[in-house]
């Protein structure tokens, strides 16, 4: 059997990682970024040494292509290598690297697959500056248009289509030309269940439904001495009026719900100064569908019934909304399949946290491997998996894609 060489992806693994490295061992490298950009001049760099044809496409996204030996739509692998401001290093960048490693192996084994490889590396999945999150992927399967996504700016204004040009990643390429025969994504759990349960490979099955929505809440700015409470039109209290509601809202609904203000930004943001503004986030996520969006009705009454007593105006802005995702079952039985076959145990789970498979999923049968993050910590710059775990990950991920890529 083919066999990766682990230490070397250790060892791309902490390349990657040095480049936006930040206090505590983790990266920061927000999508379309100066830190961004490094990351993708190294990952290319590597594709073009292993003789990969590489592509950019229009969103930015980049392909790298090994052929096969017949010219048929081939099996991709991939994920994203941008992070969040607070990113650990195996984010996206474990599936990518993983990919990467693969294509090593099959060069110096001298393997020609019948189907040729691709290995992607999607623009913004994270949407931590610029929103929707799985940019790169949704425009490349068609879920948005090109230019409603050059069009998203970042808090201070500037767009993704600007930011593209000017770190030299707006392609050529038409995103979404290459239609793949299959894909996998190999990633971290990012969750406490595999380690909890000593689980090494995660076969993972849907990706649970993602509401973020932006409110901007206006109120009157007033003396913190001298306004009397009956008098307040505080911005700031709906604000944390809504992190309350939602926290509870999530254990009271149970099962699957969980909810997060992630960010929230005062103004004049004074400590003598009642808050006229307030901008803060609100990410509700639930497997089942029904129940999302019996979520954001709640959030949304909540809110409306506090903004009258309060005497604010609210204005809600929808920064991406995916439905719950299943993957292919036939390829999800594969994935089960040889990562039991390598004595690997497993367990299937839906993703709590959003991939770009949830939108490779609208193209071409799409199924996700993953691999155990300690303590379920992630999106923290502590985010570790231990070297067997992504050695494993690695290996089955390799089993699956040679036996794809050999389908007629
Ligand atoms: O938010 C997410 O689940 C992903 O990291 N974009
Ligand atoms: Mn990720
Ligand atoms: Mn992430």
């Amino acid at each position: 059997m083919l066999r990766l060489d682990d230490r070397r992806l250790l060892g791309a693994l902490d390349d990657l990682a040095s480049i936006g490295a930040i206090e505590g061992g983790g990266c920061a490298r927000l999508a379309l970024t100066d830190e961004d950009k490094a990351g993708r001049d190294l990952v290319v760099g590597w594709m073009n040494a292993l003789g990969l044809a590489v592509t950019v496409d229009a969103i930015g996204n980049v392909i790298g292509m090994r052929a096969g030996r017949e010219n048929l739509a081939p099996v991709m692998t991939g994920s994203h290598i941008d992070t969040v401001r607070t990113g650990g290093r195996y984010d996206g960048n474990y599936g990518v690297l993983a990919g990467l490693e693969i294509v090593r192996a099959l060069n110096e084994a001298g393997v020609t697959t019948r189907r040729p490889i691709a290995v992607g590396v999607f623009t913004n999945e994270e949407g931590a500056r610029f929103q929707p999150d799985m940019m790169g992927s949704l425009v490349y399967v068609g879920g948005i248009g090109l230019n409603e996504a050059h069009a998203a700016a970042d808090k201070d204004g500037v767009s993704v289509g600007d930011e593209l040009r000017r770190i030299g990643y707006l392609g050529p390429a038409k995103p979404g030309a290459v239609k793949p025969h299959a894909f996998v994504e190999l990633h971290i759990e990012q969750g406490p269940i595999l380690d909890e349960e000593k689980v090494q490979i995660g076969v993972v099955e849907s990706v649970q439904g993602i509401s973020w929505t932006e409110y901007t809440v206006t109120g009157v700015s007033n003396h913190a001495g001298t306004t009397p409470m009956r008098l307040r039109r505080d911005a700031g209290y709906l604000a944390a009026s809504v992190n309350l509601f939602v926290r509870k809202l999530a254990w009271e609904m149970g099962g699957d719900q969980v909810a997060t203000v992630g960010s929230l930004a005062l103004r004049p943001n004074l400590i003598n100064v009642v808050p006229n503004r307030a901008v803060f986030s609100v990410d509700l996520r639930n497997t089942d569908e029904a129940k999302l969006k019996q979520a954001e009705a709640r959030v949304a009454a909540h809110i409306s019934e506090v903004a009258k007593a309060e005497r604010v105006e609210v204005e809600a802005k929808v920064l991406a909304r995916f439905e719950p995702v299943i993957f292919d079952a036939a390829l999800v039985d594969r994935v089960e399949h040889h990562a039991r076959a390598l004595s690997l145990t497993t367990r299937r789970m839906p993703s709590g946290a959003g991939h770009d498979a949830q939108m490779m999923q609208r193209l071409c049968p799409t199924a996700m491997i993953f691999v155990p993050s300690v303590a379920g910590l992630s999106h923290n710059v502590k985010e570790h998996t231990e070297a067997a775990d992504l050695a494993a990950g690695a290996q089955v991920l390799l089993n699956v894609m040679l036996e794809l890529a050999d389908q007629c």
